[in-house]
């Protein structure tokens, strides 16, 4: 991938001297495109510490002290990014993946910060291009066994008219889905598993924003009681995703034109037979 050169820190909510840590902290794994795995000691560079010897009353985060951090904050999942360019694919479809590749995997704020920092954002994208942030171990594709039986919440914006706002939205559902707020308030043995990753596409007229689910709701008339709450999953996660995340106010239209509305469909189904039986919109 070419597109690790800096850009607009201004973007990050972090103050500058901690994202400028952060960076530092994993510069040489950005070189790289590959992070080391820390958990086992004979990994760890001269010099490193590993985490848990360090004692509670030692730990600095990089709130704490932003150059001299020894403590991350880690996230629920780990998270890879993948990158394709399709205009530069001569594949067909079933070496599409071939084409899209493993940039970074992370699983802390600080590392996420750092890799957000050395990355171009989607307006500075080719026109033809994807970023996917999937949870670790999944492939960003409908073969994966994780999205093979899942669908998509998706809305897509017209270039021109949303080039200023596009990179701030695909930033907020980045941090929504690595900070598990996108289910909305789960009961304590729920399992915030519904979502595999997030994607945003640069075409020549629109940007596409997505989120992957890992089930897609039933084509049935008649839903058992699970099926019905698997749909009120899916619904409420377009709804936070629509309304808490993009800031659109409830009932909001944002179809016409080359703009769509935030609407799921199953990867299976496939649009025609979905819009037959009316998709769904948040
Ligand atoms: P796309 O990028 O999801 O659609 O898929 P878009 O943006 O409407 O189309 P574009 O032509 O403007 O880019 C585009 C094409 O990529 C599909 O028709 C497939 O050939 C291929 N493709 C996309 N995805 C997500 C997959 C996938 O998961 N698996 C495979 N095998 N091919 C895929």
């Amino acid at each position: 991938m070419t597109s690790t050169t800096s850009n607009d820190k201004s973007k990050s909510t972090l103050p500058e001297p901690a994202i400028s840590a952060s960076v530092q902290a994993i510069s040489d794994s950005v070189d790289n495109l590959k992070l080391k795995d820390k958990t086992d000691k004979s990994d760890l560079e001269e010099g490193e510490i590993k985490e848990e010897d360090i004692s509670p009353e030692d730990m600095k985060t990089v709130f704490d002290d932003a150059t001299g951090f020894n403590v991350k904050h880690p996230l629920f999942n780990a998270w890879t990014l993948w990158f394709d360019n399709p205009s530069k694919k001569s594949s067909g479809a079933h070496n599409w993946l071939d084409d899209t590749k493993e940039v970074i995997t992370f699983d802390s704020v600080e590392e996420f910060w750092g890799l957000y920092n050395n990355i171009l954002p989607p307006t500075h994208l080719p026109q033809k291009a994807n970023y996917y942030l999937f949870k670790r171990g999944i492939r960003p594709a409908w073969e994966d066994e994780a999205n093979a039986d899942g669908g998509k919440w998706s809305v897509q914006f017209p270039r021109e008219k949303w080039r200023d706002r596009i990179d701030r939205l695909w930033l907020d559902t980045m941090l929504s889905a690595i900070g598990e707020t996108l289910e909305g308030d789960l009961s304590e043995d729920a399992t915030n598993d519904l979502i595999t990753g997030v994607i945003i596409s640069t075409r020549p007229n629109f940007f596409r924003l997505a989120i992957w689910t890992r089930q897609t709701t039933s084509v049935n008339t008649e839903l058992t009681q699970e099926e019905n709450d698997l749909h009120e999953r899916i619904e409420r996660l377009g709804k936070i995703w629509k309304h808490d995340v993009l800031g659109f106010t409830e009932g909001q239209k944002l179809g016409g034109g080359l703009a769509t509305e935030v609407e799921f469909v199953g990867h299976k189904e496939g649009e025609r037979k979905q819009r037959a039986r009316g998709k769904i919109v948040a």
